[in-house]
């Protein structure tokens, strides 16, 4: 990236799942996942759209190991779409778990999109659910609105801010993900994992200082 990035009209910062659940003492924490939250406040700042992503789960949801018996949080199964690692429960929709993380000025964010409410399927990313195929509606928000390039920050770098990422690029959108205003849940390996798909899906990466 140029060593300034001045946001303009047709760029979106894209704050993802900053939730409670994902922060230190939540059910699924995110390593000092809390510290994104002031960078993800001052980014908010200087850019004129900003976007809240929330995950946002019934409680039987089919990624959560609870509804598996015998399998525990981290273990893999299969379901009808493929592989799924099984999450701790988390983000139970109307819960205080679920809600933005109470530092994080949402005062100007103009969408909340909301995800993964289908009970049999898991969404990381926040344009397509994990059956590659169910479309959340946000390319066609981000399309009508004249949005070509978003950057990206926030939980966990890893899973829904790097799946995101990539399908924005797979959308036709530049992509940026802002990475030391994420943090990773780095499971097995899944943070090396996900910076080669960046890569090599052409998603760029910034820092907070380039702003
Ligand atoms: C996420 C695992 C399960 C995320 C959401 O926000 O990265 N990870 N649900
Ligand atoms: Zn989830």
């Amino acid at each position: 990236m140029p060593a300034r990035i001045t946001p303009g009209p047709a760029d979106a910062l894209v704050l993802i799942d900053i939730q409670n659940d994902f922060c230190p003492g939540g059910a699924l924490a995110v390593p000092d996942g809390d510290a994104v939250v002031p960078a993800a406040n001052r980014l908010a700042r200087l850019f004129p759209t900003t976007l809240l992503t929330q995950d946002w789960h019934p409680a039987d949801h089919r990624s959560f190991a609870s509804a598996h018996p015998g399998k525990a949080p981290f273990d893999t199964v299969a379901l009808a779409y493929g592989a799924q690692v099984l999450w701790p429960d988390h983000c139970v929709q109307g819960t205080t778990g679920a809600a933005f993380h109470s530092g994080l000025d949402v005062s100007r964010a103009e969408l909340v999109l909301r995800k993964g409410f289908r009970r049999e399927i898991d969404s990381y990313s926040a344009f397509q659910e994990n059956d590659r195929a169910t479309a959340t509606g946000l390319a066609g928000y981000l399309r009508e609105r004249g949005i070509r390039r978003l950057f990206f920050a926030g939980l966990a770098t890893d899973f829904c801010v790097a799946y995101s990422a990539e399908d924005a690029v797979r959308c036709g959108f530049e992509a940026v993900v802002i990475e030391d205003a994420c943090r990773a849940i780095d499971l097995d390996g899944s943070l090396a994992d996900a910076k080669g798909r960046l890569q090599a899906a052409g998603v760029r990466l910034a820092a907070t200082a380039d702003f």
